[in-house]
């Protein structure tokens, strides 16, 4: 156990269609983050889920002529699918129709109402059902065709019924206090400066509750309302840590989250709603909320007409979880919208994985295993070349650290494979191949620093491919329990006359064909 903790989740998704790779981009993200802090030494929690409850799933399930249960069920199974396919960390899956979390968000309600914030009134006004959004008249843009639609390009009904509302209002200035106070609350600066804004321009009491449906959560002592849909999603980060249990170990040590990792669209709610709920419930406020970009694929957004939806599943049969995961980190800047495209990934996870990482393994490996008997190389004095390579990983993991520490995934890989590339350099410059005629001992000297980098870099970068990396560290002899980032350190180098396995190659090279029209 460790004194240190982290608690990270992605956006509980809805199980009214198939996952998509957006969701699988933020599951790679978060987990990377996941990974990373638990070989820092954090204990770590992880969450992700599904999100069940709300119209947008009951009307999907009608339109099938199947209950709302039953497309969750049927749906939530490929997202937990999903994240097996993809490797992922994960320490828990919530499911929002889940009993615990039934108990969780009547609690948090409870809390709300007792502070009284909570009153009876008439809903009338707009709603975004694909959003699951209330939005005000000034927000909506008017279509072509003469229908209202909302700021995020969806179209809005009017609804008028009998509601609860959550005085929102009220939290203004708390909340311009609260990011005043931690700028690092919401992450990228440009969402900030949006929510900012947004608050500042006035915020209007929220309507939490629905009569015209039952999909949902019952209110608390009013049984004929369910919970607008957001107002039970956004519990689910404290449902599984026992809420209301706010004594239970998982709680004390988890809560505040340190980071929910979720898509730039629905920052307004996690970033506006989330920390006045939680304010209103005297629960702390999580430390960071950051937002993702979306993703298009060549250069186009993915629509079913276009006929260039990507299946995350097929992409993962194709290149595997690791170069799936590492294509969308590394190329995408976290932050901003990004770009994939069949060659891109093709390209990338040739140059930085087989070429770059997995041939120097190869090679370096093959020639101790052909010239030093399968041993650990013996070194001589190192060189100002040698110690400049070895001393160049822990600099790098600490940049990576203070990259993940601010979201920036792209940062954190690119410090990791620059240290990659700068492996390679060192070891075509040193021709450990024409060493081996002419000056043997200092050969050995070249595999013995190269091999160590090896294994001081598979275990930096067993966050962002976990599988590979754990297979330089197998063909290395690394034991389980020291592959940990205070690993890297020289009290746990290759030992000299140490038995290697066989090498075995470790990531496979894929091929890009033209598409023909
Ligand atoms: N289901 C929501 C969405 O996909 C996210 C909920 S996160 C509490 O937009």
């Amino acid at each position: 156990m460790s004194d240190k903790s982290y608690y990270v989740t992605t956006a509980i998704h809805y199980p009214n269609g198939v996952p998509h790779i957006g969701h699988a981009y933020e599951m790679a993200g978060a987990d990377a983050m996941a990974r990373f802090k638990r070989l820092d030494g954090y204990d770590v929690k992880f969450l992700t889920g599904t999100d069940e409850h709300g119209i947008k799933m009951a009307q999907t399930a009608a339109a099938k002529g199947i209950t709302p249960k039953q497309l969750a069920d049927e749906n939530s199974a490929q997202f937990l699918r999903l994240a097996d396919a993809l490797n992922l960390s994960n320490d828990d899956f919530i499911r929002t129709t889940e009993e615990r979390h039934k108990k969780a968000s009547q609690a948090i309600w409870q809390r709300m109402q007792e502070k009284g914030d909570i009153y009876e009134d008439v809903y009338a006004g707009w709603y975004s059902v694909r959003d699951e959004a209330y939005y005000d008249e000034s927000e909506l843009t008017v279509a072509e065709d003469g229908s209202k639609i909302s700021p995020q390009g969806t179209p809005v009904e009017w609804v008028e019924e009998k509601s609860f509302f959550f005085r929102l209002s009220a939290y203004g200035d708390k909340l311009l206090e609260f990011y005043e106070a931690h700028p690092e609350f919401i992450g990228p600066k440009a969402r900030r400066n949006e929510i900012t804004a947004f608050v500042k321009s006035g915020l209007r009491d929220l309507s939490i509750s629905r009569t015209t449906f039952d999909w949902g959560i019952p209110v608390p002592n009013a049984p004929e309302h369910v919970m607008y849909v957001w107002v039970d999603a956004l519990t689910n980060y404290i449902t599984a840590l026992g809420y209301p249990d706010v004594d239970s170990e998982d709680f004390k040590k988890f809560w505040p989250a340190d980071v929910h990792v979720i898509g730039k669209d629905i920052t307004r709610f996690h970033a506006i709603y989330w920390p006045a709920f939680l304010m209103s419930a005297d629960i702390d406020v999580p430390k960071k909320v950051y937002a993702h970009g979306f993703l298009t694929v060549d250069g186009q957004k993915m629509s079913k007409s276009l006929g260039n939806v990507i299946d995350p599943f097929e992409l993962i049969e194709e290149f595997g979880s690791d170069a799936t995961r590492f294509y969308f980190l590394r190329e995408v800047n976290f932050g901003n919208d990004g770009d994939y495209s069949h060659e891109k990934c093709v390209n990338r996870c040739n140059a930085d994985l087989a070429n770059d990482f997995g041939n120097l393994a190869q090679r370096s490996l093959s020639m101790i295993a052909k010239n030093c008997e399968g041993k650990v190389p013996t070194p001589g004095e190192l060189t100002a070349d040698d110690k400049a390579l070895l001393d160049s990983i822990a600099p790098a993991l600490e940049k990576a650290r203070a990259a993940i520490d601010e979201c920036l995934l792209h940062d954190a890989v690119d410090a990791i494979w620059s240290k990659v590339g700068e492996a390679n350099r060192y070891f075509a410059n040193q021709e450990p191949w024409a060493l081996k005629k002419t000056d043997p001992e200092r050969m050995e000297t070249v595999l013995y620093v190269t091999a160590e980098a090896i294994r001081q870099l598979a275990i930096v970068a067993q966050p962002f491919t976990p599988i590979g990396a754990g297979k330089f560290l197998d063909v290395l002899n690394i034991p389980a329990d020291k592959r940990q980032f205070a690993n890297i350190s020289e009290a746990d180098k290759l030992q000299p006359g140490a038995e290697l396995p066989a090498p075995s190659p470790v990531f496979k090279r894929f091929e890009h064909q033209a598409k023909e029209d």
